[in-house]
């Protein structure tokens, strides 16, 4: 088992729908992931925002470190796929919200079996924008979303659920601290403020799950064991 993971992450994850782990890497062991990003995917646009992984290898196998896949292997199973990346970088000033949403709502897979690793590329806090989640609301099932003009709303996503539908004062905050990061179920219903500060707010979003599940776009990486899928799955090839 991870060095990272702990019997209590089990039980919190089972329970809220989250954990944290704090200090899964050191500042200085980001920077070149950081400065990547910055120069592929946010100053230049060579890389998308959602999935570079698909075209870019250094980020797939990144993202498939022992690190990461130790800390989701109790979670998922020892047989793993990679299958998205999503760049969540939200500049200062003027970074949208993230609407209240839970990411099953969203995926095409079956079933939806997914951990989600937020990974904090510099200090995030409520100030410039951290997420926010309702603890105990993945064991709901997934709630009506109804569809925004994320342009004209500025807002980092297009689906959101119905405000009715849920307590957002029950919400709590992650802060989290360079190289920290959150781990959340599927289910959980989450959503980020505007960053309105002056400081930006850069996560780097990893997403993870057995490959006993199936996803037919072909964006799968196996990162870790073997197809379990007999052959479904299509995995991209290095
Ligand atoms: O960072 C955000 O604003 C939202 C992230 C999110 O929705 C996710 O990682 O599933
Ligand atoms: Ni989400």
């Amino acid at each position: 088992m991870s060095v990272y993971f702990t019997p209590e992450m089990a039980v919190e994850y089972q329970a809220d729908g989250f954990f944290l782990v704090r200090k899964l890497f050191t500042e200085g062991e980001l920077h070149q992931v950081t400065d990547y990003i910055i120069e592929n995917v946010i100053n230049t646009g060579r890389l998308p925002v959602v999935q570079p992984h698909k075209t870019d290898r250094f980020l797939r196998e990144w993202a498939s470190q022992e690190r990461f896949l130790d800390l989701v292997q109790p979670l998922l199973g020892p047989d793993l796929a990679l299958w998205t990346i999503h760049c969540f970088y939200k500049p200062s000033v003027t970074g949208p919200r993230t609407p209240w949403h839970q990411d099953a709502r969203y995926w095409a897979m079956k079933p939806v079996v997914t951990a989600s690793v937020w990974l904090a590329l510099e200090p995030v806090d409520e100030e410039n924008g951290c997420m926010n989640v309702i603890p105990g609301s993945h064991l709901e099932e997934i709630c009506q979303h109804h569809q925004i003009d994320d342009e004209k709303d500025q807002a980092s996503l297009s689906l959101e659920i119905d405000n009715q539908k849920f307590d957002e004062s029950k919400a709590i905050s992650i802060v989290l601290d360079t190289g920290d990061c959150s781990v959340h179920h599927s289910h959980l219903i989450h959503g980020a403020k505007a960053n309105n500060s002056g400081r930006s707010r850069h996560g780097l979003v990893l997403r993870y799950m057995p490959t006993s599940s199936i996803r037919t776009d072909g964006d799968l990486y196996l990162a870790r064991g073997r197809d379990l899928s007999n052959g479904v799955n299509v995995y991209i090839q290095d």
